[in-house]
């Protein structure tokens, strides 16, 4: 198989023998990190999801298969240009409550740490209480929430709600982003419930935009 092909079935496959020679070979041929991520993996998980979604594949290869893409990343990593100018701001990042997939937030975590924002990533599964202590504590400039299932747009809805209602809406401009939101829920629904500022991100890339427009 050619390269791309390759790399893309060993997410699919989960197969994680040989990776890092593939991916160094990738990079010898002049992709970036990135490019390879966006381009050529994600495709891949896009792959698994349909595959999960219509039953034809089991949930402990979907397991595999983002193991294999959690290598990958984080072995592509290092290897990514890192913007120079630091201290841009401080955002918290999370999964919400009751979802797990942390992929998506992981990578919005790695560009935005490396174009000049402290990333406080306190993991998966946080109800708001932990989400805002954290805000707080680490005086944030802004808040993340990541959630890939229908559920999750659910639960977004409600921290916003929460957040309303400790009259803390207008003290952290919010960033939503996963697969199961769409920009007319977020931009329509949750802004009209919201008297502080949310916006929704469909990548990594416009979530990086994003603040640095809610910076300025
Ligand atoms: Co799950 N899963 N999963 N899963 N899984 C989905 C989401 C699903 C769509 C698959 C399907 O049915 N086709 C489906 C949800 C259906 C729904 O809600 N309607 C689903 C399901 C059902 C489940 C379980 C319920 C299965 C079960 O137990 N029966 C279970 C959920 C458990 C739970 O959360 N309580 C489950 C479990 C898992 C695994 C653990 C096996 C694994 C996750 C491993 C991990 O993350 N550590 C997994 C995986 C891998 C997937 C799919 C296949 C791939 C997700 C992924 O990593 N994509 C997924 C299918 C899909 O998404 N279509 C699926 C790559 C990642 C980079 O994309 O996270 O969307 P994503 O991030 C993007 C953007 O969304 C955006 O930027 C990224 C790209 O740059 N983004 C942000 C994301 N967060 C952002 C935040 C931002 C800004 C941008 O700012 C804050």
């Amino acid at each position: 198989l050619p390269l791309d092909e390759r790399l893309k079935r060993r997410i699919i496959d989960g197969e994680r023998n040989g990776l890092e020679a593939d991916l160094d070979t990738a990079m010898a041929e002049g992709r970036t990190p990135l490019s390879i991520i966006n381009d050529i993996l994600l495709d891949g998980m896009k792959v698994v999801g349909e595959l999960f979604g219509s039953g034809q594949m089991q949930l402990p290869f979907v397991l595999q298969s983002a193991e294999v893409m959690k290598t990958a990343v984080a072995y592509l990593e290092p290897h990514m240009d890192k913007a120079d100018d630091e201290g841009k701001g401080r955002i918290v990042l999370a999964t919400v409550k009751g979802d797990v997939h942390d992929i998506g937030k992981n990578l919005v975590d790695i560009i935005l740490s490396n174009n000049g924002y402290e990333v406080v990533n306190i993991g998966i599964k946080q109800p708001i209480n932990a989400i805002l202590d954290a805000a707080e504590e680490h005086r944030a400039d802004a808040i993340g929430m990541s959630g890939l299932l229908v559920k999750s747009t659910v639960i977004m809805k409600e921290n916003l709600a929460e957040m309303a209602s400790r009259g803390v809406a207008e003290r952290w401009p919010v960033l939503l982003g996963g697969a199961a939101l769409t920009r007319a829920y977020v931009e329509d629904d949750l802004r009209s419930m919201f008297p502080g500022q949310v916006h929704y991100a469909r990548d990594a890339f416009e979530g990086l935009s994003l603040m640095d427009r809610v910076m300025t």
